[in-house]
């Protein structure tokens, strides 16, 4: 038998003999939809403002569809970590915001703003009020598109400049009241996110949001739902066969 031949057929033999992962590509390593009762996994953190303990974030219903997420959150850190991750050469992080009530976006004249929200991945702020120490700083306004404060998404702050409400999948459904002097209104609006592709190698994923300059929770308020982490996870077989067709350049060669 041509020893070539002979060592495709080994080869074949060992692809059917080592157990190759499901994993291919991009694989969902995570994912949470806040349903059911009970409290979230330790896997999320919560320090708020002022405070110096990291503490379990609560979990919610939206009041409109009955729809479970994590918050809700005022001026705080929430940070998800993840440990013994598969290996891995990029990760993305995807989630759906809920902006909750009377956020004020770029307004910058007086304590009611800007309405800062952020997420940093690798490292938790120990000074949240500076974004250098974020790797996205942004804000949302609640109010008309026409006639409210812009706000800098889907750009970021300070060079963002974006009517009210830009790029929202959802306005006005999740069901929060808000009474801007005129009686109670539904406020609320819910934007997918992503942290697009990062580049990340570690075994365990850190990755913290954040917000500042709210007025307090019952006036401005967030929650994340559907948080999924998505890693780059190499295909055993396709490395497998590059280096079996490496192997048999390298013979051919001698
Ligand atoms: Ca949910
Ligand atoms: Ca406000
Ligand atoms: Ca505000």
């Amino acid at each position: 038998m041509n020893k070539y031949l002979g060592l495709m057929i080994v080869g074949a033999l060992l692809l059917c003999i080592i157990p190759v992962p499901l994993a291919v590509g991009d694989v969902t390593i995570y994912s949470n939809d806040f349903e059911g009762s009970g409290p979230v996994g330790s896997e999320w953190a919560m320090l708020v403002e002022g405070e110096t303990q990291w503490s379990a974030p609560p979990t919610g219903t939206t009041p409109s569809t009955d729809d479970g997420f994590l918050g809700e959150f005022s001026n705080c850190m929430v940070t998800l970590t993840l440990n013994n991750l598969p290996a891995h050469a990029e990760v993305t992080v995807s989630l759906d915001l809920f902006v909750i009530r009377s956020w004020d976006g770029n307004f910058d004249l007086d304590f009611r703003g800007p309405d800062y929200w952020a997420f940093v991945e690798g490292s938790v702020p120990d000074n949240p009020e500076d974004p250098e120490q974020w790797d996205y700083v942004t804000t949302f306004s609640n109010w008309d598109p026409d006639t409210g404060p812009r706000q800098a998404f889907p750009g970021s702050y300070p060079e963002g400049d974006f009517p009210a409400r830009q790029d929202a999948s959802e306005n006005n459904t999740l069901g929060f009241l808000f009474d801007n002097g005129e009686g109670p209104v539904v406020h609320d609006a819910v934007y997918e996110l992503t942290t697009g592709t990062l580049a990340h190698t570690d075994s365990s994923l850190v990755i913290t949001f954040g917000a500042d300059h709210l007025q307090g929770i019952t006036d401005e308020s967030w929650g994340l739902d559907d948080v999924v982490v998505t890693l780059d996870v190499p295909e055993p077989a396709a490395l497998f066969l590059l280096a079996f067709g490496g192997l048999l350049a390298t013979r051919r060669r001698r």
